[in-house]
């Protein structure tokens, strides 16, 4: 039994002061139906909690710490950075040279705008679609998650799935009536709603992997029709790219599906853990940006110098190093192998899906998940027993069946092969009554 006490205590004591406890909702351990570990600190491929416990974690903060946690050139990077101030509300070299990083991985790129997190690089690239194409509508899928605002919160993933609120209440009819929905992987469902809506249509979001509904892979040539038929109406085709962009590819999932997007927006990964977001495209639609073009949006703490500096030398150890996304690649295939191999020998019903060092363990007998209903049949209550008894194990994995698993750099095929045994234990433990 895991000794959580400080947890436990601590909790009850953020619930006094913060909304629910937590900053975040599937911080909360909700559905798993359990108490949040609050950690203490976390290093290389390792996470501590406030009782001591030691878990190999394969959350990875939700995919920005895909070189570990406390990388030695990321941490000196921040703390030099720091030394010359925090923040200054004006441009410094540093958000030059972390664009043309950016550029010089995504070809793709001319221009980028840094924001502070995903959910506003999403709605900025929606408002920008909007004023480059005078449309009102977009489109996204259903279980796919682009942050919190208010016109994404309409059949959303991640933590509005967990906890069955994919539609917010808060959130309008007016808004909710220009975010039209489509099947993932169903180019028709797309097809449909162009000809139901004709010309009204500014833009396609999509995750070209899914990562909120638990990873969902886009079949072969889904991307592609996305991109012909985005096209010849006249409409753009934007990556969201938040979790895959330099998760899949230095180019992200445009390099690894050979798909080109009109924007793209990005997270987690380029602050290497601080806090921040961008979106980013075609010159003739990102001049519109304010203040050269009319499409207002702003931050104050924009391009802030310390998460420039975690992500640039982020991005950076990831492009001096040729061989990073095979080396990736070993690893999840390594897990996912021994994985499916425990489920096979155990006899419990899941299905994997994988992409890169993205996956998902889902508890249901679909042999192929393809969207957002074959995904949210899966057995919750199997998954939180499962949750449990990995993390009694140290293993640290999202506390919700509707997101992904990551494997970083610093995971060893020792951590891995100690994961492949906790989670034969794990699953057996199901079978027990
Ligand atoms: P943030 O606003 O949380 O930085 O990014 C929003 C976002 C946008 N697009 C995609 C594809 C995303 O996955 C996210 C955020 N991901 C979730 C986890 N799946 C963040 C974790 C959380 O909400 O605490």
């Amino acid at each position: 039994m895991l000794n959580n006490k400080n947890s436990v205590r601590e909790f009850a004591r953020a619930k006094n002061s913060i909304a629910a406890g937590v900053n975040s909702p599937v911080r909360a351990f909700k559905n798993v139906n359990s108490t949040p570990l609050f950690v203490k600190n976390a290093d290389g491929q390792y996470i501590f909690d406030i009782d001591g416990n030691k878990y190999i974690d394969f959350v990875c903060s939700w995919g920005p710490m895909i070189l570990g946690h406390a990388h030695p050139r990321v941490t000196k990077a921040v703390e030099d950075a720091a030394k010359f101030g925090t923040s200054y509300g004006a441009p410094t070299v540093l958000e030059t040279q972390m664009a043309e990083q950016i550029k010089k991985m995504m070809p793709h790129v001319d221009l980028v705008r840094m924001v502070n997190s995903g959910t506003e690089a999403t709605m900025s690239a929606i408002r920008l679609a909007r004023a480059y194409t005078k449309r009102d509508k977009f489109i996204k899928f259903v279980g796919c998650y682009h942050g919190h605002g208010d016109s994404f919160l309409i059949k959303a993933g991640s933590g509005a799935i967990t906890l069955g609120l994919p539609d917010s209440p808060g959130v309008t009819q007016g808004t909710a009536n220009d975010t039209l929905t489509a099947v993932y992987n169903d180019i028709n469902s797309v097809e449909k709603l162009y000809e139901q809506y004709p010309n009204q249509i500014a833009a396609v979001i999509v995750e070209p992997v899914a990562g909120n509904m638990g990873v969902v892979v886009p079949e072969p040539k889904f991307l592609n029709d996305l991109r012909v038929l985005t096209s010849k109406n006249n409409s753009l085709l934007i990556f969201d790219e938040v979790i895959t962009g330099f998760r899949l590819a230095k180019g992200g999932a445009a390099e690894y599906f050979g798909v080109t997007p009109d924007l793209c927006t990005l997270g987690k990964i380029i602050g290497g853990g601080l806090p921040v977001g961008a979106y980013c495209g075609k010159r003739e639609i990102m001049q519109l940006v304010a203040p050269d073009g009319p499409v207002y949006q702003a931050g104050t703490l924009s391009g802030n110098p310390l998460a420039m500096a975690a992500g640039l030398e982020t991005l950076r150890i990831i492009d001096q190093d040729n061989d990073f996304y095979k080396k990736l690649e070993e690893k999840a295939k390594y897990l996912v192998d021994g994985f499916s191999k425990n489920a096979e020998e155990v006899g419990v019903d899941v299905t994997v899906n994988r992409v890169g060092s993205m996956m998902t363990f889902f508890f249901n007998n679909h042999k192929v998940i393809k969207n957002y209903d074959d995904a949210i049949i899966s057995d919750v209550k199997k998954y939180s027993k499962y949750f449990l008894k990995m993390i009694e194990q140290g293993m640290w994995i999202a506390p919700s069946q509707f997101e992904c698993m990551f494997v970083s750099a610093a995971h060893t095929f020792d951590d891995l092969q100690s994961a492949i045994s906790a989670n034969k234990i794990a699953l057996q433990t199901l079978l027990e009554k």
